[in-house]
């Protein structure tokens, strides 16, 4: 087998084929079938992950713009990819748009949504937990409407919503060129990036979720999942569940970005941003850590958390940079956070400490002084370890086998993240090799990988067709919507499509299922979706260099 980035590759980039036998190849021209490059394979390199041993087909020199596929000696045949300027264009928009797909308490129209409108959808008003549980008769009812659906559920989550915008806001920050691309939705034509727009769906949601004292809930969804229907026919009662610390710490950090992001083109926006920012930095001032456990019986998504020191490193980094009266407390913040054990290099929900390491090494006036060259050691630090396990691996990742846990592809784009912060950060001779790694963690997720599959719906000729997703299943369109990245492996399975199909002992990087049961493999969400915004926008902008 031979198996290369299905989508296909910029003329100036590495073009690297993992084949999993010797072999001498060719690349042919899918238009004249004529071959236009061929060698023979390099040597065996094992990859852990995949539990096999793979060889690499280097035709970087190819660069001249076509259609192309590999064939090997023995017969053996990669899919048709190609090679074009534009090759990441219409990916990147489609990503962005699923997120519109996501959208809440309006419905979508045919001028926006195509194929895909559907009508309103959740628009009762919610009623606190507490006055759930005890079926207190005339609970007090909240307009709680609008934001992005999370995933395949319809339920809606702040940390999770803070993750997603903050991965979009931050590609904004530093690559605002490449994210200005039309979206077709409500508010395009309104002098404000769509990109921009869109996040603003989800952050006007955010803002109705802060309690009065600052604090802010931490989700709102259901009691229990909906069955698999549309949206519009889940009349299910929705729930305010309480307050959680490491729920406002997130919160705060991305209203403090978003005050900063959104100041050029909503300024009253920006303003009522920072606001809701300084109230829930005051909150945090006043609590210390406060869970959030689902109540007996509840099986929507818990998103807990054990600490919340690096939802508040993150928080402090941002208010750093907005609210500059309270800087020294601030600063002190983080020097006492930077003694814990945190790991500043991860950008997921569990762990949003990378966050604030991107923050602070990326902030032009160096607000933070002294404390910015104790962060940037560390991000160096763990990129060269991850980059070393890149170089060891078959399939150029910086992933180990314990990394395919639930949303193993949110880890692929995240360490793409990290690597791209450390090429920012690192010296000329280093870049390089760090903007090659960024593009390696998306040629494995268009295809590049012992599945043969493409991750992300629509790009690539064996892309993925099942997500677990309401939506998609329910809607009565055949393919689903292009531009979903899937969830991805996960080493130990555990709903009962992938546990039905998947062998035990099956390496980490194979054990997953394009079948829309499988939650645990083949679910999507806003937040694997907008890390990848990030990495094409990183790209895009190396590129045009
Ligand atoms: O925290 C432990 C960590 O200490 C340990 O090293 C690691 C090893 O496997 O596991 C970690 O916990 C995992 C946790 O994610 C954090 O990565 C759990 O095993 C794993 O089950 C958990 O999966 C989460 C899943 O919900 C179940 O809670 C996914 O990350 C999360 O993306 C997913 O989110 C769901 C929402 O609940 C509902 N909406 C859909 C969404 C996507 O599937
Ligand atoms: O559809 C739900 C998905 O969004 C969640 O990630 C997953 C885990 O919480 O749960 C899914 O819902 C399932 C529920 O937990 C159990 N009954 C079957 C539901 C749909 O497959
Ligand atoms: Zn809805």
């Amino acid at each position: 087998m031979i198996y290369t980035n299905q989508l296909g590759y910029l003329p100036s980039s590495n073009k690297i084929a993992v084949s999993t036998v010797p072999c001498n190849y060719q690349v042919i021209d899918a238009t004249t079938q004529k071959s236009v490059l061929d060698g023979s394979v390099g040597t065996a390199i094992e990859d852990k992950s995949a539990g096999e041993n793979v060889y690499h087909i280097d035709f970087s020199n190819l660069t001249t713009p076509g259609d192309y596929y590999i064939l090997a000696g023995n017969g053996g045949k990669s899919h048709v990819f190609s090679i074009r300027d534009d090759i990441y264009d219409k990916l990147i928009t489609d990503i962005s748009r699923c997120l519109y797909y996501q959208r809440c308490g309006c419905g979508l129209d045919e001028e926006h949504a195509g194929i895909y409108k559907r009508p309103v959808c959740h628009t009762e008003p919610s009623i606190m937990l507490s006055d759930y549980l005890s079926k207190k008769a005339d609970a007090k009812k909240y307009d709680m409407t609008g934001g992005w659906h999370d995933a395949g559920d319809f339920g809606r989550y702040v940390s999770a919503g803070a993750v997603a915008v903050a991965h979009i806001l931050y590609a904004y920050d530093l690559f605002p060129e490449t994210l200005g691309y039309g979206m077709n939705i409500p508010e395009s034509g309104n002098g404000i990036p769509d990109i921009l727009n869109e996040c603003a769906y989800e952050l006007k949601w955010m803002l109705k979720m802060q309690a009065p004292d600052g604090g802010v809930y931490h989700k709102l969804t259901a009691f229990n999942h909906a069955d698999f229907i549309m949206p519009e026919q889940d009349l299910d009662q929705f729930i305010i569940f309480p307050v959680a610390s490491f729920t406002t710490a997130d919160f705060v950090a991305v209203m403090a970005l978003a005050s900063r992001i959104y100041k050029e083109f909503m300024p009253e926006f920006s303003i009522d941003c920072l606001n809701a920012a300084k109230r829930g930095a005051e909150w945090l001032s006043n609590n210390s850590y406060i869970a959030f456990k689902n109540p007996d019986g509840c099986n929507t998504g818990e998103y807990d958390d054990d600490d919340d020191l690096d939802e508040r490193i993150w928080a402090a980094s941002e208010m750093l940079r907005v609210d500059p009266d309270n800087k020294d407390k601030y600063l002190v913040t983080i020097k006492e956070l930077l003694l814990e054990n945190i790991s500043m290099t991860d950008f997921g929900w569990t762990d949003v400490s990378g966050m604030a390491a991107l923050s602070i090494l990326t902030d032009p006036k160096h607000t933070s002084g002294i404390f910015e060259a104790n962060v940037k050691h560390t991000v160096l630090l763990e990129s060269s370890r991850l980059y070393n396990e890149l170089k060891n691996s078959g399939y150029q990742l910086g992933m180990l086998p314990d990394d395919f846990v639930w949303g193993s592809n949110m880890v692929v784009a995240n360490r793409a993240i990290l690597f791209a912060l450390a090429s920012i950060i690192a010296d000329d001779t280093v870049k390089p090799k760090y903007e090659q790694a960024v593009e390696d963690h998306l040629h494995y997720l268009l295809g590049r990988n012992p599945l043969d599959i493409s991750y992300i719906t629509g790009f690539g000729e064996n892309a993925f067709r099942h997500p677990h997703n309401r939506v998609t299943e329910m809607d009565g369109i055949d393919a689903p919507m292009p531009g979903w990245v899937s969830g991805g492996p996960f080493k130990t399975p555990c709903d009962p499509a992938a546990e039905a199909a998947i062998p035990k002992g099956t390496a980490p990087m194979k054990c997953y299922v394009d079948d829309v049961g499988s939650y645990s493999t083949n679910e999507i969400t806003i937040y694997w979706n907008s890390p990848v915004i990030f990495m094409l926008a990183f790209i895009k902008s190396t590129h045009s260099k």
